[in-house]
């Protein structure tokens, strides 16, 4: 399975405008609140030059890129938590998702109202994350409320478990999100089940609208930078319109130029989602495809193989690894062999970003 990535945010911030901007999936974009009610999903490949230029060595084979998916979710209102605007059941979509793209508004535009009357993006933030946190309240206290009487029977497991989820619901109760406490690895192991919405990495997206970054975006930009969260701003509406006018990457790359926009919002928001999810990207020239995928940075060789087939895992021997650089350089595998410059690694190896590699399996 990929990664995804839900947009998150205020009713009428740009959510389904920016979706559309980032998949082309003509997704319902109206000026009243509230215009999205079931999730809009997208699935996008993601642009990498490398892999055009690995291709290129290729040419009868097929080129497949590695993909993220977008959730376009329903607006967040003040109350969510308890049912208020379109309710909980979304605040249920979010515990899916592997981050969250927190869309926050900072465009003036008469014609699309406010539904708190006026710009403000701090205090959106605020409401935003507050519903989030009071979810994960919520959350907390149901489990710790079946676990107390367990640990009355004085069964030692559970009463570690209690102390950790108390000690986190004061954090958050405090109104620090859980993705910023010092846990360790065994600690951050036991919180997984709960799908808790604020240990989920975050990444705010200011909508700036059709002019370039302004003192609301900057002021978004210092959140995230409090909050450890990543930063991008994407003029949404016109992303949404270039994408929308032409199927041509190389036309709309000349809109964008036009407009003085350098890289696309995707591109942009794929580089901060993989840096804040510490992702990774590899490469195969096995078969029919030229491909690559995605993994998160540290995963070692057989579970990389695992993303290609299940099996891989279990039957892995060793691999063969020749960073795309090189290979792209030699010109072919053959020539990589020649020079001495194929790598061949075990069970321990950590995959490295941009990586081709050949699994031997039995
Ligand atoms: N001026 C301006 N308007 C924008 C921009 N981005 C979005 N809008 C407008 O804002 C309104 C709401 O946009 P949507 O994308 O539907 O917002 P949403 O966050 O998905 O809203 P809900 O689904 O109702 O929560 C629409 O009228 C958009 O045209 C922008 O960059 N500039
Ligand atoms: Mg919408």
């Amino acid at each position: 399975m990929g990664f995804n990535c839900g947009l998150v945010g205020l009713p009428n911030v740009g959510k389904s405008t920016i979706f559309n901007a980032l998949t082309a999936a003509g997704a319902k974009v109206e000026s009243f609140p509230f215009s999205t009610i079931k999730t809009n999903i997208g699935v996008v490949p993601v642009p990498d030059e490398r892999l055009e230029r690995l291709a290129a060595l290729y040419p009868e084979k097929k080129k497949v890129p590695t993909t993220l998916e977008f959730l376009d979710i329903a607006g967040l209102v003040r109350g969510a938590h308890e049912g208020e605007g379109l309710g909980n059941q979304f605040l249920a979509e979010i515990r899916n998702v592997d981050a969250i793209a927190h869309i926050v508004r900072c465009f003036e535009d008469p014609l699309v109202p406010h539904v708190d009357g006026s710009l403000d993006p701090k205090r959106d933030v605020e409401v935003v994350e507050l519903e989030l946190a009071l979810k994960d309240l919520e959350t907390l206290e149901n489990t710790l409320d079946k676990l107390q009487p367990k640990a009355r029977a004085g069964e030692r497991e559970v009463s570690k478990q209690l102390q950790l989820l108390e000690r986190v619901r004061e954090a958050v109760r405090q109104g620090t999100p859980v993705r910023m406490l010092e846990l360790d690895e065994e600690e951050r192991a036991r919180l997984r089940g709960l799908g808790l919405l604020t240990e989920k990495p975050v990444l705010f997206v200011a909508n700036v609208g059709d002019e370039d970054e302004n003192t609301y975006s900057q002021a978004v930009a210092a959140l995230a930078r409090e909050r450890g969260a990543g930063y991008v701003a994407i003029r949404g509406r016109l992303e949404m319109e270039i994408v929308e006018a032409s199927q041509d990457e190389a036309e709309r790359a000349t809109w964008r130029r036009e407009w003085k926009i350098e890289e696309s919002g995707l591109e942009r928001l794929i580089r901060a989602g993989y840096q804040l999810l510490e992702l990774i990207t590899f490469f195969t020239t096995d078969g029919p495809e030229v491909r690559a995928w995605t993994v998160k940075r540290g995963t070692k060789a057989p579970q990389a193989g695992a993303k290609i087939h299940t099996d891989f895992e279990k039957r892995f021997i060793q691999a063969e690894v020749v960073p795309i650089e090189q290979l792209l350089g030699k010109g072919s595998l053959h020539a990589v062999k020649e020079a001495g410059l194929l790598q061949r690694v075990g069970e321990h190896y950590q995959v490295q970003d941009g990586d081709v590699i050949h699994f031997v399996v039995a």
